[in-house]
């Protein structure tokens, strides 16, 4: 299996995100879109691990109290576009302990450092135009374990466990 941890984002956050990835089509920027139901905010990627379980108990350690994400501007990493956040010490914290949590129980993940990101589209074509995404935040309250598969036209991201905020 293929496993990361994520954010699950609002349906209000999406649908902003929808629209700024409708603004740069419409701005004739051709790409590999990240479907509306998959945008998500990675916190570690773990990459293939044959079990769910000794994640999820790794994890169950790690306490976080609810925080507010706010969505802030555009970014790239080379031709992969992405919307950023405005910077949030509680996530920064979270991410931190997660990794931690990770390294201690001996489950390898991606080390390259934390760079929060929305990715809303691959392989992106052409300049970044000027384009605003609309005012949006949310409550983070859980985290996720996800799976990826890849699917017929787009990668398949399945829930297997919920690590909630207390
Ligand atoms: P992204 O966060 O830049 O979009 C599942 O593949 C998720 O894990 C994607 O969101 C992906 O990229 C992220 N990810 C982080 N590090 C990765 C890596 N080394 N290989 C593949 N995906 C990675």
């Amino acid at each position: 299996m293929r496993l990361f941890l994520a954010i699950r984002l609002s349906d209000e956050m999406r649908s902003a995100l929808l629209s700024a990835q409708n603004n740069l089509y419409d701005r004739g920027v051709r790409g590999n879109y990240t479907a509306e139901e998959n945008l998500h905010l990675t916190l570690a990627f773990i990459g293939e691990y044959p079990d769910a379980q000794p994640v999820l108990d790794a994890l169950s350690g790690v306490s976080f109290s609810p925080f507010v994400l706010e969505l802030e501007g555009m970014g790239c990493f080379g031709d992969l576009w992405w919307a950023g956040l405005r910077p949030s010490a509680p996530l920064d914290t979270l991410v931190r302990a997660v990794r931690h949590a990770l390294a201690e129980a001996g489950i390898p993940f991606d080390r390259k450092r934390f760079s929060p990101h929305i990715t809303l589209l691959r392989r992106a074509s052409g300049v970044m135009p000027g384009v605003l995404i609309g005012d949006a935040e949310m409550r983070i309250d859980a985290f996720s374990l996800m799976r990826s598969d890849r699917g017929r036209n787009s990668m398949i991201y399945t829930e297997l466990g919920r690590i909630a905020a207390r």
